[in-house]
């Protein structure tokens, strides 16, 4: 298996992911899956805020497509349409290779790598790519709605013309040295309205003449996006700092 150290040792570290440790990082694909374990925004969004920071940019891959009907994954597509104009999104089917061809041609040339809960279906897109790299996938739990860790280790596989890291899933993920005041900085929705908030610096909750509140009740910014960003300040605000 190639090491993924000696990555690190080739090339000057454009980025740096923590967790796992791979430099030189061109995408972080954030698997979701719509069901088992169901689809969330709050989760979604955590993940970009902490993408965000590490400045690689984000791509939305929503796995198990065939497990909504019509009108789930209409609903689905409605919202993360809100999404599309910051980040791109691409719907898979790993069984049947839905949407397969599009993440092939995202590899070439690149190194990505792949995020995302336990059991959302990363290791099967890999195995829907090449069925040859037989990497183990496992169904998730039936009592804890969640999957099983099955990958245990990132392993860094070549396919494709580039370069792709399948990792272990998890189930936390903490806001570790970010700070409350700062965080409207990882919201691109939000950033681009910055200027046009009365304050300098406007974190977006209870400042007065905030363009940002006017245009979540205008819903021209997705409220429930809105809403999961006052939950993470609050989150970041509450934690105890760290010396
Ligand atoms: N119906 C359906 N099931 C899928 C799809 N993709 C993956 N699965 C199933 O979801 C379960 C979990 O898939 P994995 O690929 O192991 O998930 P993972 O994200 O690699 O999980 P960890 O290694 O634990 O992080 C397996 O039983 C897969 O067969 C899909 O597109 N449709
Ligand atoms: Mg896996
Ligand atoms: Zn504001």
């Amino acid at each position: 298996m190639f090491d993924v150290d000696a990555i690190k040792e080739v090339l000057p570290r454009r980025n740096e992911m923590i967790r796992p440790a791979i430099a030189n990082v061109d995408y972080i694909l954030i698997v979701n899956s719509c069901k088992q374990p169901d689809f969330s925004f709050l989760l979604l969004d955590r993940f970009l805020a902490l993408i965000a920071k590490s400045e690689i940019p984000a791509i939305i891959i929503i796995t198990k497509t065939d497990l909504m009907n019509a009108l789930e994954l209409n609903i689905l597509k409605q919202k993360l349409a809100y999404y599309q104009r910051f980040c791109p999104v691409f719907y898979t089917a790993s069984l049947s290779l839905l949407g397969i061809e599009a993440i092939k041609d995202l590899i070439y040339k690149k190194i990505i790598v792949l995020s995302g809960q336990t059991g959302a279906g990363k290791s099967s897109i890999l195995n829907a790519i090449d069925p040859k790299l037989n990497l183990k996938t496992d169904t998730i739990s039936v009592a804890l709605g969640r999957g099983k860790h099955t990958t245990r280790h990132v392993e860094l596989i070549n396919i494709c013309g580039g370069w792709i890291a399948d990792t272990p899933g998890f189930s936390k993920l903490d806001f570790e040295g970010f700070e409350a005041r700062t965080f409207n900085t990882l919201y691109p929705d939000f950033v681009r309205f910055r200027d046009e908030c009365r304050f300098n610096g406007c974190t977006h909750t209870n400042e007065p003449g905030c363009r940002v509140k006017e245009l979540v009740q205008s819903k021209d910014i997705l409220p429930e996006r809105y809403e999961n960003y006052l939950r993470l300040y609050e989150e970041i605000k509450s934690q105890k700092p760290i010396y």
